[in-house]
């Protein structure tokens, strides 16, 4: 692994780490730094959101005579233009798109396989919370120009890189592949993203949990009792909960923490998606020392079979999740 000192640009870790794999062809290279371009692009609609919804509700006209999207929607669009023309991949999956979204006939198709919620937690944009896109590759496996749902409704351990971009009071993109963690800050001023997080882990010992508590009488019996014991004063745990899932995970991620979302009586299955949410999010944990759970076996062990799955999510601090494993399994 190069060692990088503060200050590094995206392009040049991208790079450096390239040309430290021999074998490298660029086409991550190229993938990464699609992402990233979009990722400035959405960056730049979110902060300017509220000006969006000042000036006509969504649907509407703003000043600019910019026809106002929704955010999501223009979060998807912006990350399928970004990436489809550039040769690197020959499937998309998208939370915002029932099916696979197949590379246009017009462009060449590569190797990687993309999954993605190119908005997760845009219920909160009109609170100003932390927003995201968070994102998986994976490298295909069929011959035939279009991917197929084969190609990504894999374990999770097979991923050859995942990350997030999170839209909160600064743009920050996140990445692993495979060696650490690292997050790059959005300078905007000079549109680059330079790194400001280099090999990131995740704290050994934490004493935050971060759960919507008011599905708590709907969980494991074992479970409620298991968070109950926390709020013993002499413990020092406290909880935080944005709603949002990268929010609440990067947090977990730089301060150390763990996050919940069990099965409710709403959500039998978890809320959380395997292919955009789970995975990517248990291979950036696992990769900074921490772990990522459905409450019996890790999510990067699971093998998903459609590709709008959801799951329970238990991710974060080692030592938390195991816990959480221990108490559903007693
Ligand atoms: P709840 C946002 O809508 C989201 O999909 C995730 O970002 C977030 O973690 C979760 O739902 C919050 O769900 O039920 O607590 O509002």
């Amino acid at each position: 692994m190069p060692h990088f000192e503060e200050g590094t640009t995206l392009d040049r870790f991208l790079l450096e780490t390239m040309r430290a794999h021999p074998g490298a062809t660029g086409q991550l290279v190229t993938l990464l730094k699609q992402v990233a371009l979009a990722g400035k692009l959405v960056s730049a609609r979110v902060q300017r959101a509220g000006l969006a919804g000042m000036l006509g509700a969504v649907g509407g006209m703003n000043i600019q005579g910019e026809f106002v999207q929704k955010l999501d929607l223009y979060a998807n669009e912006t990350f399928k233009r970004a990436l489809e023309h550039a040769g690197v991949l020959c499937m998309i999956v998208s939370e915002e798109d029932d099916g696979i979204i197949q590379i246009p006939p017009q462009f060449e198709v590569g190797e990687y396989v993309f999954s993605m919620d190119p908005l997760d937690g845009s219920s909160n944009i009109d609170t100003n919370a932390s927003i995201g896109t968070i994102f998986a590759v994976h490298r295909r496996f069929s011959t035939g120009r279009d991917g197929v749902a084969a190609d990504v409704l894999r374990r999770g351990r097979e991923l050859i890189c995942a990350g997030y971009v999170i839209y909160g009071a600064g743009s920050m993109m996140v990445l692993s592949t495979g060696e650490g963690v690292h997050g790059f800050t959005l300078d905007p001023s000079v549109g680059e993203f330079f790194l400001s997080h280099r090999d990131i882990r995740l704290a050994p010992d934490t004493r935050a949990y971060s759960c919507n508590e008011a599905y708590s009488a709907q969980w494991d019996p074992r479970l409620q009792a298991w968070i109950a014991s926390l709020k013993d004063p002499s413990l020092g745990w406290s909880a935080r909960y944005i709603g949002s899932l990268v929010g609440d995970f990067h947090r977990n991620l730089v301060k150390g923490g763990v996050f919940l979302y069990p099965p409710t009586a709403k959500a039998k299955r978890g809320k959380l998606r395997m292919l955009y949410e789970a995975q990517p999010l248990a291979f950036l944990a696992e990769a900074a020392g921490g772990a990522a759970s459905d409450g019996v076996m890790p999510i990067l062990d699971k093998l998903p079979t459609e590709l709008h799955e959801r799951t329970p999510l238990f991710i974060g601090n080692r030592d938390a999740v195991a816990r959480i494993v221990e108490v559903l399994g007693s």
